[in-house]
């Protein structure tokens, strides 16, 4: 059957065209924007070093071919992509974990001089954080961190720091009329603790309890809950066992559709709260 605007007299037709094709357009326009390296962030993806933030833009992203996907190395460079939310595409800055000039700049950029931040992409992976330094792996080993749940206490403790530092730059921006008006707490790894997810609702969720929810209640009550939409999601965009000291973790999938299926929620919430609701 025809489109139904095929029906239309030409003078309705006309402004549904441009308004069908105001997306696409928008999609094209912010690619060519990031493509050329000029545009203001959308949105700003943080986190920890090692947290997933690259994979999981990556995957959102569309770049990743099971057949032609390469591990990440440690980002050392802002990684700026054109991704596309609902009907909009938004311009994505990935901030790299690891304490370096290139993340300095890349959080003053998006929190002082940008005018169009819009939303924060905070990764956490509920102390499953990958290091990737063989030499820094050793020496904790040494210092007894020689489980995985010693290493998982070790890298909250560091994730909730990171945590601190982000939300102090969003109060500040808020402050400064150029705070972001959402924030996704994105739980990645999911498939590291599928089983614990309860837990791991109660260790992020505003309504949970610990040291991660007082840091996030804070922030909502420094700028007010009316002014910062916030969402807490899990997601697993690339299962992989973790291994700390000779011992491994395996995810633990119930069907192949999970990462998927966390990926599409993941995707349709950011589109809700990117339009204001
Ligand atoms: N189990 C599991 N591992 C994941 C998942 N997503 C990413 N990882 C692993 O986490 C590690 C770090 O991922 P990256 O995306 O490079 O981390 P990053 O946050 O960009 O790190 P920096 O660039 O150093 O800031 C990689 O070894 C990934 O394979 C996931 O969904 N599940
Ligand atoms: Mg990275």
């Amino acid at each position: 059957m025809a489109d139904w605007t095929d029906l239309l007299p030409t003078a309705v037709r006309a402004p549904i065209a441009i308004y069908k094709n105001k997306s696409n357009l928008n999609r094209w326009w912010k690619k060519l924007l990031v493509y050329i390296g000029t545009g203001d962030t959308n949105v700003v993806v943080t986190g920890g070093a090692g947290a997933g933030k690259t994979v999981l833009t990556t995957c959102h992203h569309g770049e990743v071919k099971d057949h032609e996907w390469k591990e990440p190395d440690a980002s050392t460079m802002v990684e700026r992509k054109a991704i596309t939310v609902g009907e909009w595409t938004k311009v994505f800055s990935v901030v790299p974990g690891q304490d370096i000039h290139a993340r300095e700049v890349a959080l003053n950029e998006a929190f002082h001089k940008h005018s169009n931040l819009e939303g924060v992409v905070h990764v956490v992976d509920y102390g499953y954080t990958t290091i990737r330094a063989s030499v820094v792996r050793e020496k904790l080993v040494k210092s007894g961190i020689d489980t995985i749940q010693a290493i998982r206490d070790y890298n909250l403790g560091l994730e909730l720091e990171e945590f601190k530092r982000v939300c102090d730059l969003i109060a500040n921006a808020c402050a400064n009329g150029r705070g972001p008006k959402w924030i996704i707490i994105a739980v990645n790894k999911a498939d590291l603790f599928l089983p614990e997810l309860d837990q791991a609702k109660e260790y992020y969720h505003p309504d949970g309890s610990g040291p991660f929810v007082e840091t996030l209640n804070r922030l909502m009550t420094r700028v007010g809950s009316n002014h910062l939409k916030c969402r807490v999601i899990p997601v697993c965009p690339k299962p992989k066992p973790y291994e700390w000291a000779g011992k491994m973790l395996k995810p633990a999938l119930v069907t192949y559709a999970e990462p998927a299926d966390y990926m599409k929620n993941f995707v349709s919430i950011m589109a809700e709260v990117s339009s204001g609701k």
